[in-house]
């Protein structure tokens, strides 16, 4: 970074307003950018932190599908849950934004309507993979695949999670639709594409300028450059029918590519921040652009945006991209769907008042060069060994004895010796030690340093034992608790930025004003004679029941996933209300299948013959992707008998057969009937 920067605008990944908040965001980037920035605001610069919802794209749509509501009515769930989550934590931006705002649709939309005016897209007429039991165009997250680069099997249809790669959606092995199963088939349809094959040269100029990025973000960067023909075209542009609708004639019922929209939205939460001078942070060269990521995202900031930025040309482009790696939970990869994970909101519950321990956990093993992993086993250490058992007690220590011999009042230091020279000596060497980590995005390193000083305080009062020699030097134990405090309140300002409730609460107990950066680099802030407030305790130890009922939640979750079909076990949620005298309307019996054929031409229909004990009937059924023919000859099943037939392929179907659906449409018959059950007993 040079000098001659005059402020900086961090930016935090969007998250999709799709969930709530876990520790793996956390520690992906919000954590890492709030103690960056908290520590900025300290050394008093001039500093924006921007984030808010992505409320765009297929995550959303699927999510709504999924419980059945809007997206809309998605949005605004979690947008207001995340907020809070962030809130609570002490995530503290200055504006959480979302991209459904009226700031963002216009700053996105005329984003893109000055790159179209420069002819900066192409526009192609390409066949893209088109679903048609749902009838809609397949993007992104809406079908899956084999990723062509590494061959995990559930690559998404733009990005591949597994190793990284950006993809489209027709370079996915044997494609599947998310919606409905089905294969996809091709269609034709026009969207712009921004031509990155042709930015190439001027992308690749860019990375040159920043080798110092992290070797993790710029590895990948330039592996996805060099790879094979280097980068590709990219359609800007998407046939869903929710997001920032395309802006220009001929594009009715497209929206923009959900990652076109994203980043301009740090623009917007700027805009609506500060909309009389938010320029400043995004066209003025003297401004540092940072964005704080997790790796998924490392090529659409590091490569798309700042091309998207380049030929629209009024903005600056990023100085650094720190991405970090991913955290695992207890040796797992943390996963919605199967609710492996710690969520913030019900940590709240379980821990309240305890957001610190959790962001000193996190920090600690932030994934920072590689991904990690979270354990409640090291939860409980880090929190009784060194929470409580270092910073805890060397600061409940100090204060108690200032209490016990002072009545609360700073004593005034005396004669230094040589130990109390070097202790202040070291002291006032700790705001830079911690700094230039933070500046190197080190944040594990600044935090161990910050603890550090904890321990400094530790040892200098375990070697002058002022507890003792009290009773034969008064004036020597005042030097020495003089000297304790100035550590404590030193303490108070650099633990800020990394567990910041803890730090107003010492300078509560401490009975100070909130001191800025530079304070810590003296050693005299507390003046003798100040009298200090009552102490209360910092941090609690953690039992071993607690850490425990959390691994049996975890337990639990993992019973669930197992104990079903695959490993997909969102549950859906339960339908509205019914009647008894609605449900006693359907005639559900036990049946038997005599015979299975494939329905022809198609790949997930079955034709059945069922003896419903009643009659013998033909059934057309859905489950060929699940069951072969030849193995469900005989096989019991239940059967809706009075559902009015209706032509499935030509076929007349009278009635249905039916089946568990898991969260991943897998399908499983439920019989399971004593004998002396015959055909056509009822199911009531
Ligand atoms: N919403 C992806 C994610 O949550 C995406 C980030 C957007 S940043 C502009 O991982
Ligand atoms: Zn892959």
């Amino acid at each position: 970074m040079s000098a001659t920067y005059k402020r900086t605008l961090v930016t935090s990944a969007l998250p999709y307003a799709n969930g709530p908040v876990h520790i793996g965001h956390l520690a992906g980037c919000y954590l890492p950018s709030d103690i960056f920035v908290r520590y900025k605001r300290s050394k008093g610069e001039d500093i924006l932190f921007i984030c808010g919802s992505d409320e765009h794209g297929v995550p959303i749509t699927i999510k709504a599908k999924k419980e059945g509501v809007t997206p809309q009515d998605v949005v605004n769930k979690y947008h207001k849950m995340m907020g809070d989550s962030f809130k609570e934590f002490g995530i503290s931006f200055d504006v959480y934004s979302r991209t459904s705002s009226k700031t963002h649709h216009e700053t996105a939309s005329d984003f893109f309507k000055t790159l179209y005016d420069k002819g900066v897209f192409t526009e192609e007429v390409t066949e893209q993979y088109y679903d048609e039991e749902a009838k809609q165009f397949l993007a992104d997250r809406y079908i899956t695949g084999t990723c062509p680069k590494c061959a995990n099997p559930n690559a998404y249809g733009d990005q591949c999670e597994k190793c990284g790669s950006t993809l489209n959606a027709t370079e996915l092995i044997e494609p599947k639709s998310t919606l409905s199963g089905s294969k996809p088939v091709l269609k034709e349809t026009k969207n712009w594409f921004l031509p990155l094959d042709k930015l190439q040269p001027k992308i690749q100029a860019y990375l040159d300028q920043h080798k110092d990025w992290k070797t993790n973000v710029y590895g990948q960067c330039k592996s996805w450059l060099d790879s094979g023909d280097g980068l590709q075209p990219r359609a800007m542009t998407r046939d869903l029918d929710w997001g920032v609708p395309v802006p220009v004639k001929g594009a009715e019922g497209k929206v923009l590519y959900v990652w076109f929209d994203a980043p301009i939205g740090y623009i917007s939460a700027t805009k609506e921040l500060r909309p009389t001078d938010w320029e400043l942070y995004w066209k003025d060269k003297e401004t540092r652009l940072i964005h704080f990521i997790g790796k998924d995202n490392i090529v659409f900031h590091c490569i798309i945006f700042p091309a998207m930025l380049m030929e629209h040309g009024d903005f600056i482009l990023a100085d650094n991209v720190p991405a970090n790696e991913f955290l695992n939970l207890e040796g797992d990869k943390i996963s919605t769907s199967r609710n492996w994970a710690v969520w913030l909101h019900e940590y709240l519950i379980d821990f309240k008042d305890k957001q610190d321990v959790l962001r000193y956990t996190l920090c600690s093993n932030a994934p920072e060069t590689k991904d990690n992993d979270f354990t409640w086993a090291d939860f409980q250490t880090k929190n009784n060994s060194e929470l409580v058992a270092i910073l805890g007690n060397f600061v409940n220590r100090t204060l108690v004895l200032t209490h016990k011999y002072y009545n609360g009042a700073v004593p005034s230091a005396d004669t230094y010796t040589k130990e109390d020279l070097l202790i202040l000596e070291q002291l006032s060497a700790f705001p830079d030690k911690i700094s230039a980590a933070i500046e190197q995005f080190k944040f594990r390193e600044a935090l161990a340093e910050m603890m550090n000083l904890a321990r400094l305080g530790n040892k200098y009062l375990a070697e002058t034992e002022p507890w003792k020699l009290i009773k034969t030097d008064e004036q020597r134990v005042k030097t020495i608790m003089n000297i304790a405090l100035q550590i404590t309140c030193n303490l108070a300002v650099v633990c800020e930025p990394f567990i910041p409730f803890t730090s107003v609460k010492l300078f509560n107990m401490l009975n100070m004003p909130i001191l800025k950066w530079h304070a810590a680099k003296q050693t005299s802030n507390m003046a003798a004679g100040h009298v200090i407030n009552k102490d209360e305790l910092l941090f609690a130890k953690i039992e071993d029941a607690e850490i425990q009922a959390q691994i049996d939640k975890l337990s639990s979750s993992k019973a669930a996933n197992t104990s079903s079909v695959g490993s997909v076990t969102a549950i859906a949620p339960s339908k509205p209300e019914t009647s008894f005298d609605d449900f006693s309307k359907m005639d559900i019996r036990t049946g038997t299948i005599l015979e299975a054929e494939r329905v022809p031409k198609t790949d997930k229909l079955l034709k059945l013959k069922i003896d419903t004990g009643i009659d013998v009937r033909t059934v057309v059924s859905g489950i060929a992707e699940w069951y072969k023919p030849e193995d469900i000859i005989g096989q019991q099943v239940s059967i809706l008998v009075n559902l009015a037939p209706r032509k499935i392929k030509g076929i007349e179907s009278q009635g249905m057969i039916l089946m568990a659906s898991n969260s991943a449409d897998e399908l499983s018959f439920i019989s399971a009937t004593k004998t002396g059950f015959n055909n056509g007993s009822e199911i009531k």
